[in-house]
């Protein structure tokens, strides 16, 4: 580490994508000079939007369980796309889909979620085999989406390790039109050099706290783009259940820029 791409800038390395939404999450980490996303795991309506609001201008990205809402309704998409709008950010419903190609393209698209139609970004295990990307990719595509494979986990004891991990990097790259990245804890080339970029998200980031009593495991954001090379800090609890979640957000949106811009001026 750094890899040939991950010391290149954002920008720079958005030209080998081929997934549109890549391109511009790229693109927007730049023009906002932030690679934070905000792991909203808050279970009303009104705290997710005000959460959305509040940290908007900071965030690249912003993660969502909506399956937690106690008080979900169909207006809740529509106002995180508006605020998507004004602040500029995606949004990423961490859905982990892991069942196989026809149920998740059922669950993606329908239901009470209708993950598909606003959520620019979802993700899903390969557990079950390649036909998993093949059935979110049927739904997801046409609509412009994009999808990130878990190839690692955060918590202690993770099973997605070793070949898990390659065979799931291999499989991406059989996908580029619709996977652009993975929720990972480290960048995993696939040849040295590496002959194809993929974006890494990486949750597991806390600047306080070392872990919890559940299994989490947390670094820094130094550790985690520096480091580690990957692109994106997913920043839960230590932002959103701080006294001043916007001081915070500010803390980590400058700790994971500062990080980035001396990995590719060290190149
Ligand atoms: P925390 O409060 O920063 O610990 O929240 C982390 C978030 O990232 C939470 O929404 C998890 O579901 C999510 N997560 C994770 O922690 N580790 C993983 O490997 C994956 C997702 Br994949």
């Amino acid at each position: 580490m750094p890899s040939s791409f991950a010391s290149q800038t954002y920008t720079a390395r958005a030209a080998g994508f081929a997934n549109d939404l890549a391109v511009q999450l790229l693109k927007l980490m730049d023009r906002k000079k932030t690679n934070l996303s905000i792991a909203a795991d808050v279970t009303s309506k009104a705290e997710l939007l005000q959460l959305a609001d509040l940290l908007g201008p900071y965030i690249c990205v912003f993660k969502t369980h909506i399956d937690i809402l106690d008080d979900y309704d169909s207006s809740v998409p529509e106002a995180l796309t508006a605020l998507a709008e004004k602040h500029d950010f995606l949004i990423f419903e961490d859905r982990k889909f892991a069942d196989i190609g026809s149920t998740v393209k059922a669950q993606y698209q329908s239901g009470v979620y209708k993950i598909a139609s606003w959520a620019h970004i979802t993700n899903a295990h390969p557990i079950p085999g390649e036909g998993i990307v093949h059935g979110l990719k049927e739904v997801g595509l046409p609509l412009k989406r994009g999808l990130l494979l878990l190839a690692e986990m955060s918590s202690k004891g993770t099973l997605a390790q070793g070949k898990y991990s390659m065979d799931t990097l291999a499989m991406a790259a059989r996908n580029r039109d619709f996977v652009f990245g993975f929720i990972g804890q480290r960048r995993l080339p696939l040849d040295e050099p590496e002959k194809e970029d993929f974006l890494y998200l990486t949750p597991g980031v806390s600047m306080a706290q070392s872990g919890d009593s559940l299994g989490q495991q947390y670094r820094s954001p130094e550790q985690v783009v520096l480091e580690s090379g990957c692109d994106v800090i997913i920043v839960g609890r230590a932002i959103y259940g701080a006294a001043d979640p916007v001081a915070e957000a500010k803390k980590y949106q400058e700790a994971g820029w500062n990080a980035y811009l001396q990995r590719t001026r060290r190149a």
